[in-house]
């Protein structure tokens, strides 16, 4: 996504700031569809609902092909072409595909900041059938 050079901009700033930003809880991944695990079919909008709400600008997600069926080798392959947006309350971000996701296993990999900096970031896998 267009804004991950950003991120590590505002990912240094937050670092600078971590002396007194530690003790606060971070933004924390409370739901997502599909979720961690599940196997699902027709998959065109990715959504992560977080505890708090997020910085639009700051905060994102990839999503990342690890494998296919019927393919041994298959490197990590970003998916492109998706759009990325946070509901009014800024709390669950959605991202949509072009087209419904392959058959293979994916990554989501997720950023999330605060509207006071505080910072969090993780991941999980999925798989389309
Ligand atoms: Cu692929």
């Amino acid at each position: 996504m267009r804004h991950l050079y950003p991120v590590a901009a505002s990912a240094l700033i937050a670092m600078a700031f971590a002396g007194t930003s530690a003790m606060a809880a971070a933004p924390k991944l409370v739901s997502a569809t599909p979720a961690a695990n599940a196997k699902v079919s027709n998959l065109t909008v990715l959504s992560l609902t977080f505890s708090e709400a997020v910085s639009d600008k700051a905060s994102g997600a990839e999503v990342i092909m690890t494998g296919m069926p019927g393919m041994a080798h298959h490197g990590p392959m970003k998916m492109s072409g998706s759009k990325t947006a946070l509901s009014a309350n800024r709390k669950t971000m959605s991202i949509t595909f072009p087209r419904a996701l392959v058959a293979g296993t994916y990554e989501v990999k997720w950023h999330a900041v605060a509207a006071d900096k505080r910072k969090a970031a993780g991941g999980y896998s999925f798989s389309v059938k």
